[in-house]
């Protein structure tokens, strides 16, 4: 079967090449679909619904993820870096193409701030489009007036506060003109020793500020507010956990949220509860996914801990009902992989703890829930999650016209060397998340 929808007009990747790549694995798709087909059908569920669901799945892109990262010790450089924002939305098109899950990208101010009208017109000729804005207030840039090194929505002064809500509201500015619906708010501010700050009144201002960037927020615009327990500051922070997040939120009003950065959290934080927690108040706005083992490592969703990234969308799904609909972005740093792979993967892993988290046997799960049968319901949930849901989003990227294997397509095609040649080596050394 070949692709039906077609590639953008500045699609990176040739189409001929896609084309014989897919033909060539078909037949194993073909075969590999039909038997899980059966085994889904015995089981009463019907495989076209799942491979639709997959079909209509997108996670936005952080343009910053396409960069490699680095640690706070050092940044090792890899090949053919994006030099801009234009650059990295060729990336980000590349990956769009062969998975066709990741339509949007994620911009970051003022990393990414350039001609809103050729922002628009580059995105679009690759197919993209934008999701949430996102504002850095925790960084100083060349030329700014007052610095962040004590705060910035939060800081004691006056001046430097008003500076931090201009540029948040410069944000919304260069989005309206981009298409973004969302700005997403992180900042680094807290304290690193106790008594250092006033905690109260820290998170009073920090609520005073926030405020004057939400009176900015076009009608059909959404805020998100993003909680993070540590790191810059490691004592305390000002939106430390979902609990003052939720309060961010509800104080600031309807187009207010919370987004839930799946590495932000406390080691062994049962973060599906918190997801939970967030729809039953109506404040769920959207994720950073990524996985990590002892922090926020930003490493690829789905790398450490799969089990987790299903239960997440096990509470997504299951509250469906509810009309919930959180905005999906990746948030990752890639030290020791090619970006572009480790996008194109993660992508595809949180798509598939969405589609395995469809195949729930929801009837069944309610049924031992009510007879406290603690075991048939952990098993109820673990029989969708042991269903290997690949050719279900094989067949999904195969109908969207995109590859049937993303990451063997975009090695052949060479796609790393050619940009490598037309990308001058930038430098290394230094530490820092970009
Ligand atoms: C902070 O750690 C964060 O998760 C925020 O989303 C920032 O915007 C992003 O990472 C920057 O890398
Ligand atoms: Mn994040």
């Amino acid at each position: 079967m070949s692709g039906v929808a077609s590639d953008a007009p500045g699609a990176p990747i040739e189409r001929d090449r896609l084309e014989r790549a897919n033909a060539a694995e078909a037949p194993a798709l073909e075969a590999d679909h039909d038997a899980l087909a059966g085994l889904l059908e015995r089981r009463g569920i019907d495989i076209d619904t799942a491979v639709q669901r997959a079909r209509a799945f997108g996670v936005a892109i952080p343009s910053w993820g396409v960069g490699t990262g680095g640690t706070r010790f050092a940044r090792f450089p890899g090949t053919g870096e994006p030099r801009h924002v234009f650059d990295k939305l060729d990336d980000c098109g590349v990956i769009q193409q062969l998975t066709r899950a990741t339509p949007t990208v994620s911009l970051h101010i003022p990393w990414d701030d350039e001609d809103p009208a050729e922002l628009r017109e580059r995105a679009a000729a690759l197919g993209l489009g934008f999701d949430a804005m996102n504002s850095n207030t925790f960084q100083d840039q060349p030329g700014q007036a007052h610095s962040y090194k004590y705060g910035s929505l939060s800081h004691i002064d006056a001046a430097t506060r008003a500076q931090a809500i201009a540029h948040n509201r410069h944000c919304i500015e260069v989005g309206q003109a981009i298409g973004s619906r969302a700005l997403t708010v992180w900042v680094g501010d807290g304290s690193n020793f106790p008594g250092q700050c006033d905690m109260g009144g820290q998170f009073e201002r920090y609520l005073a500020s926030l405020g004057e960037v939400y009176a900015a927020l076009p009608a059909d615009w959404q805020l998100f507010t993003e909680h993070k327990m540590y790191e810059p500051a490691f004592y305390s922070t000002v939106v430390q956990d979902w609990g003052s997040n939720l309060m961010i939120a509800r104080e600031l009003g309807p187009q207010a949220s919370c987004l839930v950065d799946l590495g932000h959290h406390a080691p062994n934080v049962n973060i599906e509860m918190i997801v939970s927690r967030l729809l039953h108040a109506g404040k769920l706005g959207g994720f950073h996914f990524n996985d990590s083992k002892y922090g926020d490592d930003d490493l690829d969703s789905g790398a450490i801990e799969p089990y987790r990234l299903f239960l997440v969308f096990n509470e997504l799904i299951g509250a469906e009902a509810s009309g919930a609909t959180p905005s999906y972005m990746l948030d990752q740093s890639h030290n020791v992989t090619d970006p572009i792979e480790s996008l194109m993967n993660s992508a595809i892993e949180v798509q598939r703890a969405c589609v395995q988290a469809s195949l729930v046997d929801r009837e069944a799960l309610s049924h031992h829930q009510a007879n406290n049968d603690a075991l048939m319901a952990s098993e109820t949930l673990k029989a969708a999650f042991r269903t290997d849901v690949s050719p279900i989003l094989a067949r999904a990227r195969q109908l969207e016209g995109g590859a049937i294997d993303p990451i063997a397509l975009y090695r052949d095609a060479g796609y790393r060397t050619r940009v490598a040649s037309e990308r001058p080596a930038v430098g290394g050394s230094g530490g820092g998340i970009v």
